[in-house]
């Protein structure tokens, strides 16, 4: 087990300056980035294990049936994963690459702990593995990732956070993930796909309040990051479909008028009762749309797979 730790504290990024940008600004957001310190990455794997979450096992569902495919579509690489969390779907495609030959595998993801209690758990299954964890974020990481022990390398970006960055971020990730390939190199994005919006609705708006509690956990990472004084109780989620951008938002309503300081950074905002901070977009793609902008970046689409509802989809791009 390698270890490559791009910064130094519990979760990575850097010092609150786009926190205060978000909050700043009318109307308030947060980097969605900040829902994932230890407790939030807990609470994410806990939402994909949620009836009405059907993103992870639509997605499950596609790489279980086509995994093989992959593997023999890109021949013989290592694999680096952005984002990789718990690396559930991964195992998958660690079985399909490993099958006769040692395998290179570099998960990437801003929660140090859980990439840590993953990599522990993927050298426990695969004893052969060759694991080399990079903790940082995808922008950190693709500028440094460790050099080619092989000739040929697949990037992985699954669970559809492609649609967590807006169309811009969207640009600059798509042109580092070029950058970072070589031609002939190969790029596999999962991405969910437009859908009758109660279905989605429903996905964000549990039953069980797990995505309610992930949502305020941000608040919560925020106070222990900065020495906030954020009070969860006084803040409500509310996750609701916007037709006209094609994306989940997720909001944080301040149930009154209240102001929060941020101790480290030096840091006072005010709310207003009904006053919202938009958490996170989770857009829902067009596959004919997310093919052309994948092909105007240079990542030509080899192969394009859906479960049989159209749900999700998997593409294999090649540079
Ligand atoms: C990680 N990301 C793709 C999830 C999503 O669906 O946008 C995060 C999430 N937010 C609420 N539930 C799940």
């Amino acid at each position: 087990l390698r270890w490559i730790d791009l910064t130094s504290s519990e979760t990575t990024g850097d010092d609150g300056a786009d926190a205060i940008q978000g909050l700043s600004q009318t109307p308030k957001t947060l980097p969605c980035r900040y829902l994932y310190d230890d407790r939030g990455s807990e609470l994410f794997e806990q939402i994909c294990d949620l009836p009405e979450y059907y993103p992870t096992r639509t997605e499950q569902g596609i790489l279980t049936a086509y995994v093989q495919e992959v593997a023999q579509l890109t021949g013989t690489c290592e694999l680096v994963e952005l984002g990789s969390g718990s690396s559930r779907k991964t195992r998958l495609l660690i079985e399909a690459y490993s099958q006769g030959h040692q395998l290179q595998y570099y998960p990437i993801d801003v929660s140090t702990g859980i990439l840590k209690t993953t990599a522990q758990a993927l050298l426990h299954q695969y004893p052969k593995l060759k694991l080399c964890g990079l903790a940082g974020t995808y922008e950190q990481a693709l500028a440094q990732l460790p050099p080619r022990q092989l000739d040929n390398r697949m990037l992985i970006f699954l669970g559809s956070t492609l649609g967590n960055l807006d169309r811009q971020a969207c640009d600059r990730f798509l042109a580092q993930v070029k950058q970072a390939l070589k031609p002939g190199e190969f790029f596999l994005v999962g991405v969910d796909l437009q859908k009758p919006i109660e279905i989605i609705e429903a996905a964000y708006n549990d039953t069980q309040g797990v995505t309610a509690a992930f949502n305020l956990n941000i608040l919560r990472h925020l106070n222990h990051r900065f020495q906030g004084n954020f009070q969860l109780d006084q803040f409500a989620h509310q996750a609701f479909y916007n037709p006209v951008d094609c994306q989940i938002e997720m909001h944080l309503r301040s149930l009154q008028d209240q102001t929060v300081v941020l101790q480290t950074l030096d840091y006072q905002v005010s709310f207003q009762a009904g006053e919202t901070i938009r958490t996170e977009i989770s857009r829902k793609f067009h596959l004919p749309d997310l093919i052309a902008v994948l092909e105007n970046h240079t990542l030509k689409p080899l192969q394009v797979w859906t479960d049989p509802q159209a749900w999700f989809a998997l593409l294999l791009c090649q540079r």
